[in-house]
């Protein structure tokens, strides 16, 4: 049997709407409690970024294989699994800097399976051992052959690399050629140049590494070079779409978190971090990962040509997940068309808000295969079991 609901009259609806009116002032701020709870808490989750209405970042879902067997020496266990990659415009954010890193979207779900990887960025020591071993010769220890460079003059056919050489005054960040030099002699032995050494400098970073001489130090230590999904899938250390390999506060605790620049660039650096160019590895906090310097201190190679579109470009309906990506067949990049470049990832000690946020995880930076600079290096992956 149904019971017909009777029509309020006037008088009625009036006394209903005083009854209500307590539940609706007692609800009201409820609710807006529990939304305003739930804002923060998916906030806390994201380290920081906000939820785009499209919901790019989705969660982290680290793979359940553990390691098996002892630890390569030196490396760390990185168990795979599915993340979103890429890195949101990050401009307008505190130390977002000024570029729209638009070649690091869209972002997308990728599944990488797990790997060991070196815990830090290849140092000076491990580098002389390869050298001492093999008799390696690197590419900036090599003179350039004139076949390669037809309209150089012959004087100029000398072994060399690329050193940051910070001019006296301010320059315009437009122009990279006010702060870098070609320097006859500079090679991982000599940073600066001739006249400088790495003794006493074990443990910094190998710098002027060519990508052949990073896949050749790999190839001897029974490794190889990570993909760019690899290398960002560790560094983000199973967080969800954080800025940092840490979390999302650039300097936790008020506390520097990695080797970068302060100061105005390309002039000025207060080294505020405690370091003006290259620290010793490991300096500052691991990620949760177990992993070092992965933002900061040096560029590290990875395994990819770069591209620019190279996210857009993979073809991968939207909702595919993309397992072990590779990257594409062969280099492009708009800005020099005629130079083959590989990807590089993390930022250096050189990375600043003003010029260059690479430091933030998701970015992409890139460089020509046979150019070696003083904050360029590398670190190692191995495949797990
Ligand atoms: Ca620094
Ligand atoms: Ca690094």
């Amino acid at each position: 049997m149904s019971r017909r609901r009777p029509t309020p009259s006037p008088a009625t609806k009036r006394s209903a709407t005083r009854r209500a009116f307590p539940i609706i002032a007692w609800i009201l701020p409820a609710v807006f409690l529990l939304v305003a709870a739930a804002v923060i808490a998916t906030r806390g989750r994201n380290h920081g970024i906000a939820r785009s209405p499209t919901g790019d970042f989705a969660p982290t879902v680290p793979a359940p294989l553990a390691a098996s067997g002892e630890p390569p020496p030196g490396m760390e266990w990185i168990p795979g699994g599915e993340f979103s990659m890429g890195c949101r415009d990050p401009r307008g954010i505190a130390h977002g800097g000024p570029d729209a890193m638009a070649d690091a979207r869209p972002i997308h779900r990728v599944r990488v399976d797990g790997f060991w990887m070196d815990r830090t960025e290849v140092t000076n020591a491990q580098f002389a051992a390869f050298v001492s071993a093999t008799d390696y010769v690197t590419v900036a220890e090599q003179a350039p052959r004139a076949e390669d460079f037809p309209a150089a003059p012959p004087e100029r056919l000398v072994a060399g690399s690329i050193v940051f050489t910070p001019p006296p005054e301010r320059a315009p960040l437009g122009d990279h050629y006010q702060w870098w030099n070609y320097v006859p002699g500079a090679d991982w032995r000599h940073p600066a140049g001739p006249g400088s050494d790495i003794s006493g400098h074990d443990d910094d970073p190998v710098v002027h590494i060519a990508y052949a001489d990073a896949e050749a130090f790999a190839a001897w230590a029974g490794k190889r070079l990570p993909t760019e999904a690899e290398w960002e899938f560790a560094a983000r250390g199973g967080l969800t779409g954080a800025l940092y390999p840490w979390g999302g506060d650039f300097r936790p605790a008020g506390k520097w978190a990695a080797n970068t620049w302060q100061g105005d660039f390309p002039g000025n650096n207060t080294r505020d971090d405690g370091y003006e160019g290259l620290a010793p590895v490991a300096m500052f906090p691991p990620n949760a990962y177990g992993l070092f310097d992965m933002s900061g201190n040096v560029w590290e190679w990875c395994s990819d040509w770069y591209r620019p579109d190279t996210y857009v470009a993979d073809g991968a309906p939207p909702g595919a997940i993309i397992h072990n990506p590779s990257g594409p067949a062969e280099s492009f990049d708009p800005r020099e068309p005629g130079q083959a470049k590989r990807v590089q990832r993390g930022g250096s000690y050189l990375c600043s808000e003003q010029y260059c946020a690479r430091y933030l995880v998701g970015t992409r930076g890139k460089g020509e295969v046979s150019s070696a600079t003083n904050h360029i290096g590398f670190r190692c992956v191995k495949r797990g079991p």
